[in-house]
């Protein structure tokens, strides 16, 4: 390649680099009043710095070729960190490794930037192989947690089958979200781990966890539901006992698996949960998101849970390195009020959806509870048009009757 080339090259790639990083977000007009939907992904591939990609020496890559491809960017932790929104997000490369990396945003819509470089991880017993889905806690001991899935390959199986992998859940920690400590893995009964979730309040003087206790990598078995479970210690953190709160249910959108999302948000009402449903089709697995609320005293009693989903892929969203899927790991909740929901699609990309506290108590408290029967359904949504029909039938203050004609 000529001189003058690999610079022009490499002048347009920082140039559509800053594009991209810089382009302004803006909400979607239309929405459902629950949330507000965000027209780009806040994180992409692309997303990935110039100098991550490519070596940029012109005697050792004078082709100016990608030395380290990156493959997608999805499911991030968050945290609201010194005034500024930062995702952990999973980083995976062409390789099909991910590893986490921050990028950071000051209103938490766009401009979002990765730091130079990726987080470190460190090990703990036998050395990960891939690790992914992390979900950031700042707990009330001082420390900010990341509990995450770490995969090893099962060596109990046959040499042909490479495919069986054990999933456990992984937890490091930091106090200033750039040195990180790497504490032991979570040891439970369950033969497999993933969506743990640290709670951010010790529960009887214990740290808690949401667990997912499964039989198999992907087929949860007889496990699946959203389970709770206490710590004396964090260190050498042990849950002896998981109680399901949360169980997967026939013809529901958790009827194969659920997961916890983020840690919950503590309002006065009861703790927000948003948790990852997924069903079987034809097409393969379908993930969406949604919501219940679980007791302020007694963490797994829920005591709300809207019928259904709270936000499943739409449009581009279907379509990724594992389509129609929506993944949530990361919620930031501001001081105004405003709630910011990060949620992956399809394996493949970022997103952001703006609501806030009051909605989604709104939501979560008056919105009906799943009758599990089409019967039911028909009940409820006869329920809203009946109270609806007495409205638009009934006079107006002013004297005049409803719109609608009858
Ligand atoms: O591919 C969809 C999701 O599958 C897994 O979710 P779960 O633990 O519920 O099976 C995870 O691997 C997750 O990362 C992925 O987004």
């Amino acid at each position: 390649m000529m001189k003058h080339q690999f610079e022009q090259r490499l002048a347009n790639l920082e140039k559509q680099y800053e594009a991209l990083v810089t382009r302004p977000n803006e909400p979607l007009p239309q929405h459902n009043g629950v949330y507000t939907r965000y027209k780009h992904p806040v994180i992409t591939a692309a997303h990935a710095p110039v100098f991550w990609r490519y070596d940029l020496n012109k005697q050792t890559n004078p082709f100016l070729m990608e030395r380290f491809g990156i493959n997608a960017a999805f499911n991030a932790g968050a945290i609201k960190w010194e005034g500024k929104y930062i995702l952990m997000v999973r980083v995976e490369g062409l390789d099909r490794k991910s590893f986490f990396a921050i990028a950071e945003s000051p209103n938490g819509v766009d401009n979002f930037r990765f730091r130079d470089y990726p987080i470190q991880v460190g090990q703990s017993g036998e050395p990960d192989v891939n690790v992914y889905d992390v979900r950031l806690t700042a707990h009330e001991d001082g420390w900010v947690y990341g509990l995450f899935c770490t995969e090893r390959k099962d060596t109990s199986v046959p040499a042909y089958d490479q495919s069986a992998a054990i999933a456990q859940c992984g937890i490091i920690r930091s106090r200033d979200l750039k040195n990180w400590e790497r504490l032991s893995d979570l040891k439970t009964t369950s033969p497999q781990q993933r969506n743990v979730v640290l709670h951010p309040e010790f529960v009887d003087g214990k740290y808690a966890f949401y667990t997912r206790p499964q039989d198999g990598f992907i087929d949860a078995g007889s496990g699946g539901g959203i389970g709770f479970g206490l710590s004396a210690s964090i260190t050498e953190a042990e849950v002896l006992v998981e109680q399901v709160i949360d169980p997967k249910k026939y013809h529901t959108v958790y009827e194969a698996k659920n997961g916890q999302g983020p840690a919950p948000i503590k309002t006065p009402k009861g703790w927000l949960h948003l948790a990852h449903g997924v069903r079987n089709t034809a097409a393969g697995l379908r993930y969406v998101l949604y919501m219940f609320m679980t007791d302020l005293q007694d963490l797994t009693k829920v005591i709300y849970k809207p019928a259904g989903y709270f936000l499943a892929p739409e449009g581009e969203e279907r379509v990724g390195d594992v389509s129609n899927v929506v993944f949530s790991n990361g919620w930031i909740a501001d001081e105004d009020g405003k709630v910011f929901i990060y949620y992956a699609s399809s394996d493949t990309r970022m997103h952001v959806a703006v609501s806030s506290i009051d909605q989604l108590l709104d939501y979560v408290l008056h919105t009906e509870r799943d009758g599990f029967t089409s019967a039911a359904s028909v009940d409820t949504l006869t329920g809203i048009i009946d109270k609806n029909m007495e409205l638009l039938q009934a006079p107006k203050e002013n004297g005049r009757v409803g719109h609608r004609a009858i």
